[in-house]
């Protein structure tokens, strides 16, 4: 049973779309064992989203990630790490099959809904940035 960090962004929550995304989790039979809207700090979205420092768009990001509440959560299921991302979709709306959520809720890469870890490492690295000891279901 695996366990992957998902993350409804600003974007998603401003508009109202948590209740939706997270009936689509719990539909796919996820289950979730973390869950708190929060505001994230600077310093966690550098270190979040630290693989992208160099680029050119790293500062928008981490403008656009702290700037209103987002929803963390943490998902367990079997192969949930790259199941969630199929759910999402391509990181470019345009390219993000229908049905998935990408494609149904978002227009531009910059704004695109919802995150998920990319690989166990980043799960596991993601899922301690987010959630303290203890906050987690066993
Ligand atoms: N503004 C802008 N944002 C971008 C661009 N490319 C990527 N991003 C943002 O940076 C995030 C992280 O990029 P990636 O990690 O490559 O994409 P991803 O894994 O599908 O998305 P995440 O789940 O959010 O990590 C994306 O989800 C976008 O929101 C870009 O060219 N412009
Ligand atoms: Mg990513």
């Amino acid at each position: 049973m695996e366990r992957t960090f998902a993350m409804i962004k600003p974007d998603g929550v401003r508009r109202g779309l948590t209740p939706q995304i997270l009936a689509r989790i719990q539909n796919k039979g996820y289950r979730i064992v973390g869950l708190k809207q929060m505001m994230i700090s600077r310093e966690t979205a550098e270190a979040h989203y630290g693989e992208h420092r160099e680029r050119p768009f790293f500062g928008e990001l981490v403008d656009f990630i702290t700037g209103g509440p987002v929803v963390a959560i943490a998902l367990e299921g079997e192969n949930v790490i790259s199941g969630w991302r199929a759910m999402m979709g391509a990181t470019n709306p345009a390219n993000a099959a229908p049905g998935t959520i990408r494609a149904d809720f978002a227009t531009t890469t910059g704004e695109n809904v919802t995150h998920g870890s990319d690989s166990p490492e980043s799960a596991e690295r993601e899922l301690g940035l987010f959630f303290g000891e203890g906050e987690l279901l066993k």
